[in-house]
C-alpha cells in the first residue's frame, strides 16, 4: 500500500473499528446493559496503537491485513478490559478516560467488572474464530498472572514505595511492553512469519512498549486533562512510582529515545516493509496521533 502515513493510521483503525463492530454483540442483544457498556468503553476513541501495530507488522511480513484485524480486535479487547479493571475503585480509582467518564461511573462498580470479563472472554472468541491454537496461547500467556495480572501486582504492591529503576521496569515488561510485543507477534503469526522475523518484531514490540510507557509516564508531568483525556498529574497526586520519578524528566526523554532507537534497529531485517512500523515508532515518540 502506497497511502501517507495519516491515511494509513485513519484507515487501520477503521479497518479495526469495523471488524470490532461486526464480533461484538449488538448493543440491543439481551442483557443490552452489558452490551451498552462494552460498546461505551471500545468504540470511545483510544488511539487503537496495538491493533495498528498488530496490522503493520502483519503487512510488514507479506501478510494481509483481513487475516490480521481478528488478532487486531482481540488486542485492542484484552486492552480495553485493563483500562476498565485498571480504572476500578480498587485499582487506580479514575473518574477519566478517552476523555469520558470511566465505566464504573456510567455503568456502576458490578457491571464494570463484568464488562471488562465480557470484553477479555470476547477477545478470545474472536481469535478463537480465526482458528489458529499457537495464536490463543499467544494473547493467553501475555494476559495471565506471567505478564499483565503478575505485572499489576507488582504494580499494585510497589504502591508508596520507592522503587528501583529495575523495579520499574520489571512492572512495565509485565504490563504495558508486554501487550505491544503481543500485538505484532499476533500480527507476524497472522501472516505466517518466519523465526527472524518473529524474533525481530519481539524485539522491537519490547523496546517499543517500555518507549510506550516512558512517554506516558512523561506526559502525565507535562500535558493536560482535556488534551490525555484521562486525569493529568495522578501519578505525581499518588506518588506512584513513574520514570519522571524515578530518573527526572529530561533523563526520560533521553530514555524514551534510546528505547524507540532500539527498536527500530531490532527490524532493520525488515528492509522496507518495516517502513510502517517505523513511523508509528515516530509518531509515538511525538505522541501524534
Ligand atoms: C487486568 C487491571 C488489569 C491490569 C492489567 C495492562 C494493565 C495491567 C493495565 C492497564 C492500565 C494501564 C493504565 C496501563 C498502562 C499502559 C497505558 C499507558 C495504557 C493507555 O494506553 P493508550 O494510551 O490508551 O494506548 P488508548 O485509550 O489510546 O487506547
Amino acid at each position: 500500500m502506497n497511502t501517507g502515513i495519516d491515511d494509513y493510521l485513519k484507515q487501520a483503525a477503521a479497518d479495526t473499528d469495523a471488524a470490532m463492530d461486526r464480533f461484538l454483540p449488538a448493543a440491543d442483544e439481551r442483557p443490552g446493559t452489558i452490551h451498552a457498556a462494552m460498546r461505551y468503553c471500545v468504540f470511545a476513541g483510544g488511539k487503537r496503537l496495538r491493533s495498528l501495530l498488530c496490522i503493520a507488522a502483519a503487512e510488514a511480513c507479506g501478510g494481509i491485513r483481513e487475516d490480521a484485524l481478528p488478532a487486531a480486535s482481540a488486542v485492542e479487547l484484552m486492552h480495553t478490559y485493563s483500562l476498565v479493571h485498571d480504572d476500578l475503585p480498587c485499582m487506580d480509582d479514575d473518574d477519566l478516560r478517552r476523555g469520558r467518564p470511566t465505566c464504573h461511573k456510567v455503568y456502576g462498580e458490578a457491571m464494570a467488572v463484568l464488562c471488562g470479563d465480557a470484553m477479555l472472554t470476547e477477545a478470545f472468541l474472536v481469535l478463537a474464530r480465526s482458528g489458529n491454537a499457537e495464536m490463543i496461547a499467544e494473547l493467553a500467556s501475555t494476559g495471565g498472572s506471567r505478564k499483565l495480572i503478575g505485572g499489576q501486582v507488582l504494580d499494585l504492591e510497589g504502591e508508596g514505595k520507592v522503587l528501583s529503576l529495575e523495579e520499574l521496569v520489571r512492572i512495565h515488561e509485565a504490563k504495558t511492553a508486554a501487550l505491544l510485543t503481543t500485538s505484532v507477534r499476533l500480527g507476524a503469526m497472522s501472516a505466517g512469519a518466519n523465526e527472524a522475523q518473529m524474533a525481530a518484531l519481539t524485539k522491537f514490540g519490547h523496546a517499543l512498549g517500555l518507549a510506550f510507557q516512558v512517554i506516558d509516564d512523561i506526559l502525565d508531568v507535562t500535558q493536560t486533562t482535556e488534551k490525555l483525556g484521562k486525569t493529568a498529574g495522578k501519578d505525581a497526586a499518588v506518588a506512584k512510582a513513574t520514570y519522571p520519578a524515578v530518573m527526572g524528566l529530561e533523563e526520560s526523554r533521553k530514555e524514551a529515545a534510546r528505547l524507540t532507537a532500539e527498536a527500530l534497529a531490532a527490524i532493520d531485517l525488515l528492509g522496507e516493509s518495516g517502513d510502517r512500523l517505523r513511523e508509528i515508532a515516530g509518531r509515538m515518540l511525538l505522541r501524534e496521533f
